[in-house]
């Protein structure tokens, strides 16, 4: 697609910003050929007991709109564990179900603002919260077991809250008190039941806290896929609903490639996807799908986008039938993975050619790489881009 570039540098006069320095890079031409299908090696381990989650109910119900995760829900290690809790808008004496197979707990709280609770120790380290019960509805006693869709209690109003179903998730671990947030989902098949606000994982930043979605309706029937699943969100600069970014990009979609690499740097998928934009998080988002049967189990993937760097992101912790969030570095510039765009020839190198590609397009004059030059993605190639492309350049 990419004819042979010349390394001339085109000196450009604008806002005050000047290029540094430069470092000459050849470059060999690279295929840019790419699928749009998934292919995914089946890895050669045996499958672990893993949740696969169902809703904690029976029937269909949607998300309350009395807590939200813009601030209600903390990420606080220390004490709730329920960053990416999720309330439902089930009324009193609703049946509450088991999430997935496990031994039944009960619990009543002094502080914890739960009320009359129930909780589940699944195997592999997996704890379920169902709080705000109706008090004397438990239909099981501590230490039972359950099975997955077995009615464990009814949903209420305890702990001095409207009526509604309290619901978190943990993983590695053993009791009630301990364990790391972990995001439900798929659950009944579904994902995506809301964006989980002010959470570390998700860059740990405010957002714009929309209002949330009260009318979807979860279906407890769902057919439920055992569908283990990536989940990236892909910030560019320019692009998001802060003030003077563009929340509206004329293209909302790129392609990804993932390739998941088990502890014995075996690739053990690579996933070609697209992404798609959502101004909620404001950022591109993906779900990469590994299949019914990926093997638990810590991993590292590369990730790479249209016009950005490939990176690295180490000790993913993926657990069958569960989405898992890979921190790439959300909204906020965090400390950790950085997405850097830029790349406009694609050849995953950030340099001069890419430089003289975009210039070769500034103005809006006609060129070859007007949309991958249009950084902030308005329609127009001009001086946002260029101090984009900068930023990119010298790593923000
Ligand atoms: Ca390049
Ligand atoms: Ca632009
Ligand atoms: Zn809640």
């Amino acid at each position: 697609m990419s004819g042979k570039k010349t390394a001339t540098l085109v000196i450009p006069i604008l806002l005050g910003l000047l290029l540094t320095s430069f470092s000459i890079v050849s470059t060999s031409s690279t295929s840019k050929a790419f699928a749009a299908s998934s292919t995914l090696n089946s890895p050669a381990v045996t499958s672990t007991t893993a949740p696969t989650l169902r809703l904690p109910f029976n029937g269909s119900f949607p998300i309350a709109g009395d807590s939200y995760g813009c601030g209600l829900h903390v990420d606080n290690p220390t004490k709730y564990h329920d960053a990416y809790a999720l309330d439902f808008g089930t009324p009193d004496n609703t049946q509450i179900t088991a999430v997935a197979g496990g031994i039944f707990h009960t619990g009543s709280d002094g502080n914890i603002y739960y009320g009359t609770y129930a909780w589940i120790l699944h195997p592999g380290g997996f704890v379920s919260v169902y709080a705000h019960l109706m008090p004397g509805t438990y239909r099981y006693t501590d230490g039972q077991t359950v099975q997955q869709g077995w009615w464990i209690a009814n949903s209420g109003h305890s702990g001095g809250v409207p009526s509604h179903l309290h619901f978190s998730f943990r993983q590695n671990a053993t009791s009630i008190i301990d364990g790391v947030p972990a995001i439900p989902e798929p659950m009944s098949g579904y994902r995506g039941f809301k964006y989980y606000g002010y959470t570390s994982a998700r860059g740990g930043a405010p957002n714009n806290c929309p209002p949330i979605d009260l009318t979807t309706k979860f279906n407890a029937s769902n057919s439920m896929t055992r569908q283990t699943l990536l989940a990236m969100e892909f910030p560019l600069l320019g692009i998001s609903y802060r003030s003077g970014d563009n929340n509206h990009p004329n293209i909302n979609w790129d392609w990804v490639n993932v390739q998941v690499y088990n502890i014995n740097n075996i690739q053990v998928a690579n996933i070609w996807n697209n992404n798609v934009y959502n101004n909620i998080p404001g950022a591109f988002v993906d779900y990469a799908d590994l299949g019914p049967n990926f093997p638990a189990g810590n991993y590292y993937v590369h990730v790479r986008m249209n016009n950005t760097l490939g990176q690295y992101v180490y000790g993913i912790n993926v657990v069958q039938g569960l989405e898992t969030f890979v921190l790439l570095n959300t909204i906020q510039v965090g400390p950790t993975k950085t997405i850097r765009a830029g790349d406009i020839d694609n050849n995953n190198q950030l340099d001069i050619l890419d430089y003289n590609d975009l210039m070769s397009c500034y103005g809006n004059k006609s060129c070859n790489f007007h949309n991958q030059s249009d950084l902030n993605r308005d329609g127009n190639v001009d001086g946002v881009d260029y101090n984009i492309w900068l930023r990119y350049y010298q790593g923000y």
